[in-house]
């Protein structure tokens, strides 16, 4: 059985964990924080959640487990067949990713932890963000899913990563990112809300406080 490490706080391991349920594949969650260790590294080479293991080994990087996971695994496509569809698809993921996760990713310290941030950094990471809803306004079609009519990968970045990116907005530089962008937003809305979405939500809840702790004794 395919078995997901990770911890349910982590948007990259619910990217994973929601495509694995909208296909139907049984799975295990295997609790596994990021680290440093010998042990982790054996695991996941930098140390990053999530990882995917599967008969053969691991599988680091969400892109990479994604696209292995459409490759070999039963269920609902989460990628078009055709080229340009497909490519079309893992653009619009890159670009969350570089343009969006990123720079936002940037902010997480002092927008959810209360852990300041240098200006700089957060001047950097406004600028780019702005760049990056924008290329989304641009090339998302929102119709009704992120990519047109059917629910992909790029929904999965959008709902894990723009939410984070808006929390971001709001929290640090006072802006709603997607306030000229209305089917987005409701767009964003209408896939948290999908029954395993909700699931993925409900176990994220559940380990927040845990996480929280973890990080206050960091601190
Ligand atoms: N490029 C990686 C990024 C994954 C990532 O940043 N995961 C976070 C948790 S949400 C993490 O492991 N952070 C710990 C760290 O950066 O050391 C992927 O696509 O899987």
């Amino acid at each position: 059985m395919l078995k997901l490490y990770g911890f349910s706080v982590s948007n990259y391991y619910n990217m994973v964990k929601l495509a694995l349920m909208e296909k139907g594949l049984p799975f295990e969650e295997v609790l596994f924080f990021p680290s440093q260790t010998p042990e982790a590294l054996a695991v996941s080479p930098r140390g990053k959640v999530p990882v995917l293991g599967v008969k053969q080994g691991f599988i680091n990087e969400t892109s990479v487990i994604l696209e292995y996971i459409e490759q070999t695994q039963e269920g609902p496509a989460l990628l078009p067949g055709d080229p340009f569809q497909r490519a079309q698809v893992l653009a619009l993921c890159r670009e969350i990713e570089l343009y969006i996760e990123l720079p936002a990713r940037a902010c997480f310290a002092e927008a959810f932890f209360g852990m300041p941030v240098p200006d700089a950094i957060k001047e950097k990471s406004k600028a780019d963000l702005l760049l990056g809803i924008a290329s989304l306004g641009r090339h998302g079609k929102f119709a009704p899913y992120v990519a047109g009519e059917s629910f992909t990968i790029a929904d999965l970045y959008f709902m894990y990563s723009v939410n984070l990116a808006c929390a971001v907005g709001e929290r640090l530089f006072g802006l709603d990112f997607l306030e000229g962008l209305a089917q987005a937003k409701a767009l964003l809305e209408r896939l948290h809300a999908m029954p395993n979405a909700q699931k993925v939500a409900a176990d994220r809840e559940a380990a927040m406080p845990a996480f929280l702790a973890m990080i206050a004794a960091k601190k």
